[in-house]
């Protein structure tokens, strides 16, 4: 079965990757989860991103805050999709993370999603797994089939208020 690589630059982002790594055990999917930084454990992370493929990686996720490199630098060293998940900051709200995570040069593509979006970042993993495994694509209809009834029942709701 398929397995995703969840990257944090440091543990304090650990709260925004949560959503992603619950949303991939949801639909049963394998995570690797680890703490590796582009800049403090450099090595670490050219190791990571070069033997990904091998390991049974099929999608990564990188988490990362600040002057947010981990996913462009992961992406550099692999052919595997990267998705970026910028971490809120407190100078910027998050802007500087985003800004440094999807600015990236022609070549290097870094799939981001919003600040502190981590629900996302799992189901776009989820929508890229899907497209070799039917299973997946299978349950993230029902998921949409679900938010469509919760979002019906909502405005019905309200309705009723009003
Ligand atoms: C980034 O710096 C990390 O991804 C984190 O969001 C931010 C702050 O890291 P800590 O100082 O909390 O370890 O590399």
């Amino acid at each position: 079965m398929s397995k995703v690589g969840i990257l944090m630059g440091s543990k304090s982002d650990f709260e925004v990757v949560k959503p992603a790594v619950n949303v991939l055990k949801k639909f049963g999917v394998d995570t690797e989860v680890r703490v590796i930084s582009a800049h403090r454990t450099p090595e670490e992370a050219h190791e990571y991103a070069m033997n990904a493929k091998k390991n049974g990686i099929e999608v990564l996720i990188c988490a990362a805050g600040k002057a947010a490199h981990l996913g462009g630098v992961i992406a550099a060293f692999t052919t595997l999709p990267v998705i970026g998940l910028p971490v809120k900051t407190d100078m910027m709200g998050g802007l500087d993370s985003l800004l440094s995570i999807v600015q990236m040069p022609a070549g290097i593509p870094v799939a981001t999603v919003g600040v502190n979006g981590g629900e996302n970042a799992g189901l776009l993993a989820l929508q890229i797994l899907g497209i070799k495994y039917p299973q997946i694509a299978e349950k993230l209809v029902e998921y949409k089939e679900a938010m469509k009834t919760k979002i019906n029942a909502d405005d019905a709701a309200l309705q009723e208020l009003l």
